[in-house]
């Protein structure tokens, strides 16, 4: 596929963080759609999708006590269904008109968008690279952040069976071609969902005992599996916060540069040999933590490796 949509989604709802909805801009500084042309693609560069800001949503009272995280709630749900609708419409149309869809964040939370809309293109399984397991829901959440939620929502776990959930669900998805990789930080409410359900996961332990090569290489295999191809879904925080440092829920012991670069070269060469990759997402990117749009910079480095730069 010789033409890439980029769409620019400036979530932050999802975080209850202001900084990552700058992510798209930065990501876009950093020069992705100059590199993307030099690889020989055709960039269309869609604007990006309109997200509230979190002063016009909440009112002042709900300010006050949106550091309170006994209240449990999910916060700003509507308006991340609203953006995620839109978002899962742009993929899906992005797909069915053949171009590649490469998806800036924004929080964690608009893969709920990118999942259905590219599962209704596509029969898809999913890479997710990430420290954490995202497999909250709105009863388990501690933190009322949605963007600890996508991958529940997506396949329906607990609470999103409910049929208010519908917009949440990818209905194409199943766990068993799902795989998470480089796990670091899963919630005491959210492991037995994890467990529970039959996606694979890799932890960074495992990253360590069998080595990048094999873990990619098994990923890949276990989301390609009987199906048209795979949803890449990588969070920037799945790299070590001393390389990436621009992200809102740095965890320690994260992914070397070389293991994130070489993941997705082996991405890139599943992609040559049966050409899988149906859409890519950069996410959580924030520009007000980062040094220098490092963060930013490895996104688009990334971008161009999945997306075909040789060496040689
Ligand atoms: N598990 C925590 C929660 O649910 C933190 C989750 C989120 N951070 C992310 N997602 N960046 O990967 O609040
Ligand atoms: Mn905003
Ligand atoms: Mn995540
Ligand atoms: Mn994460």
């Amino acid at each position: 596929m010789s033409h890439i949509r980029i769409i620019g989604v400036p979530m932050d709802l999802g975080a209850d963080r202001r900084g990552v909805d700058m992510g798209p801009s930065a990501i876009r500084a950093a020069g992705l759609s100059e590199r993307l042309d030099d690889l020989g693609y055709d960039c269309e560069e869609a604007s990006d999708l309109v997200v509230p800001n979190p002063e016009e949503v909440t009112d002042p009272e709900e300010r006050k006590s949106r550091t309170d995280l006994d209240q449990k709630k999910t916060k700003y749900l509507p308006e991340v269904e609203e953006v995620s609708t839109q978002l899962a419409d742009e993929a899906e149309e992005a797909i069915q008109e053949n171009e590649f869809p490469l998806i800036l964040g924004g929080d964690h939370s608009i893969a709920i968008g990118s999942l259905s809309g590219t599962s209704r293109a596509a029969n898809v399984g999913v890479i997710w690279f990430d420290a954490h397991s995202d497999f909250n829901t709105p009863k388990t959440t501690s933190s009322g952040n949605v963007h600890g939620m996508p991958l529940a929502a997506a396949l329906g776990v607990g609470e999103f069976e409910k049929p208010e959930y519908e917009w949440a669900r990818a209905a194409g998805i199943v766990p068993e071609r799902v795989v998470l990789v480089g796990l670091r930080s899963v919630d005491d409410t959210e492991r037995d969902a994890v467990k529970q359900s039959n996606v694979t996961t890799f932890t960074m332990a495992d990253i360590d005992e069998q080595g990048i090569e094999n873990v990619v290489d098994q990923a890949l295999k276990i989301a390609s599996k009987n199906v048209d191809g795979i949803h890449v879904s990588f969070d920037l925080d799945w790299i070590d916060p001393t390389v990436a440092p621009g992200v809102g829920t740095p965890v320690r012991g994260g992914a070397t540069f070389r293991e994130a670069r070489y993941a997705l070269e082996a991405v890139a060469e599943a992609n040559d040999r049966d050409s899988i990759l149906r859409s890519l997402e950069f996410v959580e990117v924030n520009p007000i933590l980062d040094r220098e749009n490092r963060t930013a910079t490895i996104a688009v480095e990334l971008a161009e490796t999945a997306l075909g730069r040789k060496l040689l």
